[in-house]
């Protein structure tokens, strides 16, 4: 079976370890979102491509669920030593390799789709992990400054260094429209049997992969099902501020919002949690097949589980 997902970070890669448990046999494409990819100290940074490939390949920082684990930060300290920031982004000496090796990779040429390629050849995913776009795209969030002056910062600075504290206005990816997406991005989608959105962020994670012209297209025209996993339990994120950027798109924080914000064009199925199973009439009302299931990824069984539930899914609207 052929199964395609648009992931995030941490909601996209604990949802693909349950994927790799409970279909084994699958040939699983991921296509990562790039738009939260940030330069820093000269190095290109990719934290939702590396989350999949260290939480997939054993690497990963498991509390935090970002960054490698058994991590120091020598080189942060003697960076900061010479005034040299930002100092709200802890990036490890681990994790530095994987930026170096990134960026020396892209300045002799070659596309981020083959250097990601170069670097699972390490990590051994057992996905193809392709990022949406080879083209750069970069978050931007609009918020008010001080003096109450609209402005616009990168979407690490909101969400890492602000906490997304304040209102954000408008969330934008910044050069999505010239971007194509990366080879085999759309062959994928086209030829898969399964399309699932995990339970990642809608706006500023799936929503970017979807605002790269013709991946939406593709995905809304595949001949496979699409059914998706709700990322909001009990009216509130598990986990971050996605809250804050669903607001800033005029959406509720709630499973049945990001169902009908998607929309039935796109989505055939939906699954919230069973503490939201009031929102079961209102996304099938949309004409989106829906079901309520436990939806928390405590471990990788309970991940399984749900990922049995969607493919289950997905068999009946197919
Ligand atoms: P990010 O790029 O690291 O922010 O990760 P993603 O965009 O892939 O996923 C973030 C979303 O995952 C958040 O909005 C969380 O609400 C959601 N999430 C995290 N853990 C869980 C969980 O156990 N169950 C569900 N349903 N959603 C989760
Ligand atoms: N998230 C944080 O909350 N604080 C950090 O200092 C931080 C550093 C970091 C370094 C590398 C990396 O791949 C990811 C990192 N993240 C950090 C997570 C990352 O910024 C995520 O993109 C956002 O949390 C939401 O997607
Ligand atoms: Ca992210």
């Amino acid at each position: 079976m052929r199964i395609v997902v648009l992931a995030g970070g941490i909601g996209g890669a604990r949802f693909l370890r349950g994927l790799k448990a409970a279909a084994p046999e699958a040939d699983i494409t991921v296509i990562g979102n790039t738009g939260d990819d940030i330069h820093l100290f000269g190095l290109k940074v990719c934290p939702d491509l590396d989350t999949v490939m260290y939480t997939l390949g054993g690497g990963i920082n498991e509390d935090q669920g970002w960054g490698r684990a058994g991590e120091t930060f020598r080189v942060k300290e003697e960076l900061a030593a010479y005034g040299v920031g930002p100092e709200w982004f802890g990036l490890g000496d681990r994790d530095f390799a994987t930026h170096i090796v990134r960026t020396q990779m892209l300045g002799a040429g070659y596309p981020l789709s083959a250097v990601t390629e170069a670097l699972c050849d390490r990590w051994q995913p057992g996905v193809r992990l392709l990022p949406m776009s080879d083209d750069r795209v970069e978050t931007h969030v609009a918020i008010e400054d001080e003096n109450g002056e609209r402005k616009a910062v990168h979407f690490q600075e909101y969400w890492v260094r602000m906490r997304a504290s304040v209102p954000a206005h408008a969330v934008v990816p910044v050069g999505a429209e010239q971007a194509k997406p990366a080879p085999g991005v759309l062959e994928a989608v086209a030829a898969a049997d399964v399309i699932l959105f995990p339970p990642s962020n809608p706006v500023v994670s799936i929503g970017t992969i979807l605002a790269v012209p013709g991946i939406r297209e593709a995905v809304a025209q595949a001949a496979a099902p699409v059914v998706g996993l709700s990322p909001i339990v009990g009216d509130a994120p598990v986990r971050g501020m996605a809250d804050k950027v669903l607001a800033a798109v005029g959406v509720e924080s709630t499973a049945a919002a990001v169902a009908l914000h998607y929309g039935a064009g796109l989505l055939d199925g939906w699954l919230v949690d069973s503490v939201d199973a009031d929102a079961v009439d209102e996304v099938s009302s949309a004409g989106i097949r829906c079901r309520a299931v436990p939806l928390m990824m405590t471990d990788v069984d309970a991940t399984a589980a749900m990922v049995r539930e969607a493919l289950a899914l997905a068999e009946e609207v197919r």
